[in-house]
């Protein structure tokens, strides 16, 4: 029996240096599987002699649950170590800075548009939308401009030949909303527009803001006050020189067009730049849409936005809103 404590010093040193759970179980397998050392020798009792067997049995018995405990607490101390290991792994130190957002902004005409807007929206004046893709009605013919009027080669259209095209202008966001609703009416169209037109100082798109109000009672002297008391409010610029100069649109009369003055290149002298269109709607246009001309006036207006945002931000090339030049666009935070 001797040999049976020798088996077990032997088994137990193989458990305590088996370096990872893999290799314990192998020793598990060595001694205590089916074919295991300690299963044989419980097999080969009946080779003993009958009076020696109980104790041997016993002693067998014993070394088998103590390998088994031995077992168990080693393998548990893996347990611990793989688990202290993956904690460490996974530890977060919550006192790292953390990772910048990267903040967007938005365009300039973006920014000048919500401020039109804003201006407006303070006298009831709602937004108002409708398609970039118009028909020659909506865009030409409901706004007194009839096929083969100068006024249509004018507007250097882009046609789909369908009898669809580009709208030129956003006014015909505002013969459909005439078309639909009834007066009193105070909107402003804001979108894009199209002209077949390319060069430093004009681009195929651009955005523009249009508005119109209809009431029984409004004048050009309502329009006055309102587009300058606009101008002074978007340039910030209560004393901002303004002239209205008489002008021509098949869709207004009488109409006009509105000049800031800019300071020039030296002191006391100023440069006139034209930055809005208006008038009064034509009654022509108001018969279009079912609206009595005897009854109802209105007037309209129109501006480019970035022709306002150029002289805001002081921007002398029209190309830059267009290019998605990130240096140029980080500048409007
Ligand atoms: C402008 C200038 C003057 C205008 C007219 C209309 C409508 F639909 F009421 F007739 N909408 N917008 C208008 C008038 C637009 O842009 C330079």
């Amino acid at each position: 029996m001797t040999d049976l404590d020798s088996l077990e010093a032997a088994a137990l040193g193989e458990i305590q240096t088996a370096q990872d759970a893999d290799a314990l179980d192998a020793v598990r397998v060595r001694y205590l599987g089916k074919k295991g050392v300690l299963t044989e020798r419980l097999k080969t009792l009946g080779t003993l002699p009958s009076d020696e067997r109980p104790a041997a049995g016993q002693q067998i018995n014993r070394i088998k649950s103590s390998l088994k405990q031995a077992i168990a607490e080693k393998k548990s101390g893996f347990e611990q170590s793989d688990l202290q290991h993956r904690l460490g792994r996974e530890a977060l130190d919550v006192t790292l800075p953390g990772r910048r957002q990267d903040l967007g902004s938005l365009h300039p005409v973006t920014h000048t548009r919500i401020r039109i807007r804003e201006y407006f929206e303070r006298f009831g004046f709602s937004v108002e939308e409708g398609p970039e893709v118009e028909d020659e009605f909506h865009n030409f013919e409901a706004l007194n401009i009839p096929a083969h009027h100068p006024a249509r080669a004018m507007h250097d259209t882009f046609y789909f030949g369908d009898g669809m095209l580009l709208r030129t202008h956003a006014s015909s966001v505002q013969i459909r909303y005439m078309q639909h609703n009834s007066p009193p009416l105070r909107i402003i169209a804001p979108g894009r527009v199209y002209r077949c037109d390319s060069d430093p100082t004009h681009s195929p798109m651009f955005h523009q803001v249009e508005g119109l109000l209809v009431d029984e009672h409004t004048s050009f002297a309502h329009l006055k006050s309102m587009l300058v008391k606009f101008l002074q409010t978007f340039f910030e610029d209560e004393a901002l020189q303004v002239r209205f100069r008489p002008s021509y649109f098949p869709f207004t009369e009488p109409s006009a067009e509105i000049d800031v003055a800019i300071p020039g290149s030296e002191p006391g002298n100023l440069r006139w730049l034209e930055i809005l269109g208006c008038g009064m709607v034509h009654p022509a246009v108001f018969e279009q849409v079912g609206i009595d001309p005897k009854r109802y006036r209105g007037y309209a207006f129109g501006m480019g936005v970035e022709r306002l945002a150029m002289l805001r931000y002081q921007i002398d090339d029209l190309r830059l809103f267009f290019e998605n030049d990130l240096r140029f666009l980080k500048q409007f935070t």
